[in-house]
């Protein structure tokens, strides 16, 4: 049989967090072997906020770099670049014109953005949906690994999907999320309850990944906890601990029951130090193999270059398909 198709992707807009290796890129290499996997870069997502253009081309080596480093496979997956694609504008323009303003406007990620962005409410970030949904049914992914966050964005590409299905007849597998429950949502240091995001203000939030080992571990110190002195799962009521529990475990794949007990009868101070130090020498070799692969743009170009010839194939097909059902010459 076949094997089942993967299609995800993160922003080329500012530096990775924690969040984004835990909720996204940690699971896609647990997929590689099992499932046909195609990871892009979404460089054309970033142009939905302003980016200085000399940070948006690093950023966009620093992810592919990143991806390599945390042990993506580029023989075995393929890795591109979504720009380098054209299919996926094409297919997002023709897509546009089968959603909807009003399913558009209930997408909580425009409303967030917005409200951040009062001043660059642009219609490409009213779209942005449209376009992702073009990058996976593009590739005709049966699976796509994103974090809660992205649950949304998933069900409107399959309500697109399925209504050009419906009078076109089958032109799109009709995608699934995949949200693993342990790291689907990791949340600020600062502020456990929003999520840990590339674009918070205070830095104390978020791990990014290039963050030195030092720096992670006062950031883990400073953690906001509760007065408890108690290492129990209980995110409603204690979000802080809840959270740092939630990070220890996806990285050391221990169950909650397991980390209480672990812990019983010990202060937060000796659980901070545990769970810093669990993410400082998961990181470690990730940084080190970062570092030398950012170094090598040969290696890197010869990545994205192989990997966007692979991808074109499904690609191009897919829209050839679609076009002809819609009648563009
Ligand atoms: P921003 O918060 O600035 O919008 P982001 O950090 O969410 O950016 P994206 O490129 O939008 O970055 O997300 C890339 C992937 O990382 C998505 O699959 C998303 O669900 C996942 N992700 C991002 N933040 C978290 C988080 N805090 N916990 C779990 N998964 C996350
Ligand atoms: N919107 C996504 C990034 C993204 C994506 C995709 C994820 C763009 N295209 C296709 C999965 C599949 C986000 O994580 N913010």
């Amino acid at each position: 049989m076949d094997k089942k198709i993967i299609l995800s992707g993160i922003q080329a807009t500012g530096k990775l967090t924690l969040g984004n290796y835990l909720g996204a890129i940690d699971n896609w290499v647990k997929m590689q072997e099992e499932y046909d996997c195609y990871y892009m870069i979404a460089n054309l997502h970033s142009l939905t906020v302003r980016n200085d253009p000399e940070e948006l081309k690093n950023n966009t080596l620093k992810i592919l770099a990143i991806y390599i480093a945390a042990g993506l496979d580029p023989n075995k997956n393929t890795i591109f670049i979504q720009s380098q694609i054209k299919e996926h504008a094409e297919l997002g323009w023709i897509l546009d014109c089968y959603t909807y303003m009003g399913e558009l406007s209930r997408m909580t990620q425009f409303k967030d953005k917005s409200a951040k962005h009062a001043d660059n409410i642009n219609a490409g970030l009213f779209t942005y949906p449209v376009l992702m949904a073009a990058d996976i049914l593009l590739y005709q992914a049966d699976l796509v690994p994103v974090g809660e966050d992205q649950r949304q964005h998933l069900e409107i590409t399959r309500d697109i999907a399925e209504r050009f299905n419906k009078v076109y007849g089958k032109t799109f597998v009709i995608p699934d999320a995949y949200v693993r429950k342990e790291s689907a949502r990791i949340m600020g240091l600062q502020d456990p309850e929003s999520k840990m995001s590339k674009s918070a203000t205070n830095l104390n939030d978020v791990i990014f990944l290039e963050d030195e080992p030092e720096v992670i571990l006062k950031k883990f110190k400073k953690a906001v906890t509760d007065s408890e002195n108690k290492v129990k799962f209980d995110p409603e009521n204690k979000p802080g601990v809840s959270n740092l529990m939630q990070i220890y475990s996806s990285i050391t794949s221990k169950t909650m029951p397991e980390i209480e007990s672990e812990f019983n009868g010990k202060g937060y101070g000796d659980f901070k130090m545990t769970v810093a130090n669990s993410v400082i020498d998961k990181l470690k070799p990730i940084q080190e193999k970062y570092k030398e692969i950012l170094n090598n743009k040969e290696y890197l170009e010869e990545i994205y270059t192989k990997g966007a010839e692979n991808a074109r194939k499904m690609a191009s097909k897919t829209l050839e398909d679609v076009k002809q059902k819609i009648g563009i010459l």
